[in-house]
């Protein structure tokens, strides 16, 4: 009995100490962005909801990353990559203007593509008009931080890494600088794709495609240039929630393209920095998935799920031609901007579906 009492003694000791060491590393973690407010005062003020500025005269929008290669079936090897953090102000709406901080000018950054076991040195600039340092941790890196202590970079000033890409899956990178969720949310991340040995299967379409969720300053839709809005993120509550860093990004003359019959596969990943994704093709079941990129498949899933800082792998056949929308299944969020095409074109399939009486009306999804 008394040994017994002697042990939960221990463990209401034990607890309570855990329980102090949690709300200091909890209480740290919250600091973070309030330190950073306080050192960015004035910027923060001038990006306070009321604030957007004129949207600059000739406003484009990001350009798109392509998919990478696939590496087949070669042995292991030694792969090199440059990254460059960037700042671009670019369209995230129709005549809405955003400061977004990118690896290489795009949302997501360049797909990086490699085998397991190949040792990839990377390296990271900073460019030299950036207003921040910047840094790269990558999922897919076994080492302190994926790579973000050791590649935090001034601008102007680069890094190098070197790591052993050893489990094989889709993994997105990020910047981790303080305040991490802050950089995430102006767009810095990207997927790491690890093949395993022998690659992946051959398909005849691949699509890069990440999610992400932004928190402008001012009203959704508005006008002009805006600026990041802290407390907006704190709360999760973004005025955007896209596919490949813009409301229409992937959509109308942008739309991925393929012929029925084939087979695509999509590496769909969330950036983030907050919301999870009900990954979704409307029209479509995904005829097989990589949960989370992990080493396992799954057949005929209508809706998959995709965490912040995770990727997934799907695969479907196109057997109907038309127009499949991607969508976060979280629909609000389509209105939000979470919306992409896939444009099929071929002959019609009347046995897999077809049209008896149309309804009077054009509508639904
Ligand atoms: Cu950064």
């Amino acid at each position: 009995m008394q040994r017994r009492h002697l042990d939960k003694r221990t463990i209401r000791l034990t607890i309570a100490a855990l329980s102090i060491v949690v709300l200091l590393i909890g209480a740290a973690a919250f600091e973070l962005p309030r330190a950073r407010q306080a050192d960015d005062s004035g910027g923060h003020a001038a990006a306070a909801p009321s604030a957007v500025q004129p949207a600059p005269a000739e406003l484009a929008r990001l350009a798109q990353p392509e998919v990478a290669p696939p590496v087949g079936a070669r042995g292991p090897q030694l792969v090199s990559f440059e990254l460059e953090a960037k700042e671009v102000v670019a369209a995230i709406d129709e005549g809405v203007a955003y400061r977004f901080w990118t690896f290489n000018g795009t949302v997501p950054g360049p797909m990086l593509r490699v085998r397991q076991g190949d040792t990839v040195e990377l390296t990271l600039k900073n460019a030299l008009d950036a207003t921040a340092p910047h840094n790269i941790d990558l999922h897919a890196v076994t080492g302190p931080g994926g790579g973000a202590a050791a590649t935090t970079v001034s601008p102007g000033k680069q890094a190098t890494i070197r790591f052993q890409a050893m489990h094989p899956g889709v993994y997105v990178y990020h910047c981790a600088t303080p305040p991490a969720p802050m950089h995430i949310a102006n767009g810095m991340y990207g997927l790491i794709v690890v093949e395993p040995e022998g690659g992946l299967p051959p398909v005849d379409r691949e699509f890069y495609v990440m999610q992400g969720d932004f928190y402008l300053s001012g009203d959704r839709g508005q006008p002009g240039l805006h600026g990041f809005d802290m407390e907006q993120m704190l709360a999760e509550d973004p005025d955007y929630v896209v596919f490949n860093g813009a409301v229409g990004a992937l959509t109308g003359d942008r739309a991925l393209q393929a012929k029925t019959g084939e087979t695509v596969r999509i590496f769909f990943g969330v950036g983030g920095p907050n919301l999870t994704s009900s990954f979704h093709v409307i029209g479509e079941v995904f005829d097989r998935v990589a949960p989370e990129a992990a080493n396992a498949w799954v057949e005929h899933v209508q809706t998959t799920l995709v965490p912040a800082g995770g990727a997934t792998i799907v695969e479907l056949q196109t057997d109907v031609p038309g127009d499949y929308t991607l969508v976060d299944h979280s629909l609000g969020r389509v209105m939000k901007g979470a919306a992409a095409t896939l444009h099929v074109e071929g002959p019609a399939n009347p046995e897999v579906f077809t049209v008896i009486e149309h309804g009077d009306q054009a509508g639904g999804h």
